[in-house]
């Protein structure tokens, strides 16, 4: 019955009862502005999102090019986001997919409860411990001058590295990023901090991790 379909409302995976707890803590970075919501998502949200993402996503082991020379990336990645929201890092252009509702729905709770504003989304596929990104800053010229880059975990709990891109003196700082958290970069961080996700041997958990951006089309400069 048409009238009925279209009329009946579809469940959000943010309808359960569970009240989404998360006091923000602001972490110190000089030059940098860090805050970390520990239980942004509740275990069962996360159990939901999980098992939508790993199905729905067309993953996909991306090559890269480093120092020249082409070389497959230790995870699984796939961009979402609005009509010409192309990006591209390392001398890759991800192909660009449609938003996926789980992935809406982020966005929503992002622009709704915190005021952040995105049009896209990079989706990464964390296998087990062996999987890992390595230093890097997202500070490609389509992403404005300071970007907000709002980083969601799912799943096996990781460690995430910040290290100064010029002062060796200043301390690097290592964080837990527990499954349902976000972790929220802005100011000037990704002009002068490097970030990572090391390798973790002992880890067997597969992680999902969704860093939402909003992207300027055609603010491409340079290609780096
Ligand atoms: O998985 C993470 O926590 C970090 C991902 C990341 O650095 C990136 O997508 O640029």
């Amino acid at each position: 019955m048409r009238g009925d379909m279209a009329n009946s409302k579809q469940p959000s995976l943010f309808d359960d009862d569970a009240a989404n707890e998360s006091v923000p803590q602001r972490i110190e970075l000089p030059d940098g502005e860090l805050t970390l919501y520990p239980h942004w998502i509740t275990d069962k949200q996360v159990a939901a999102l999980f098992d939508q993402l790993e199905q729905q996503v067309p993953w996909e082991q991306s090559t890269i090019q480093m120092y020249g020379r082409p070389v497959q990336i230790p995870r699984l990645n796939a961009w979402f986001g609005d009509e010409g929201c192309d990006y591209q890092y390392s001398g890759y252009q991800l192909p660009l997919h449609p938003w996926l509702a789980p992935l809406t729905e982020l966005r929503q709770r992002l622009h709704q409860e915190l005021g952040i504003t995105t049009n896209s989304v990079l989706v990464n596929l964390y296998r087990n411990g062996q999987d890992s990104v390595g230093w890097h800053s997202d500070d490609e010229p389509e992403l404005g001058r300071d970007p907000v880059i709002a980083s969601i975990s799912l799943g096996g709990e990781r460690r995430f590295s910040l290290k100064h891109r010029r002062h060796k003196s200043v301390k690097p700082l290592h964080l837990s990023l527990p499954s349902g958290s976000l972790l929220v970069m802005s100011g000037q961080t990704q002009h002068h901090w490097h970030h990572c996700l090391p390798k973790m041997q002992s880890m067997t958990e597969p992680r999902i991790n969704l860093t939402f951006r909003q992207v300027f089309p055609g603010f491409r400069r340079s290609s780096k």
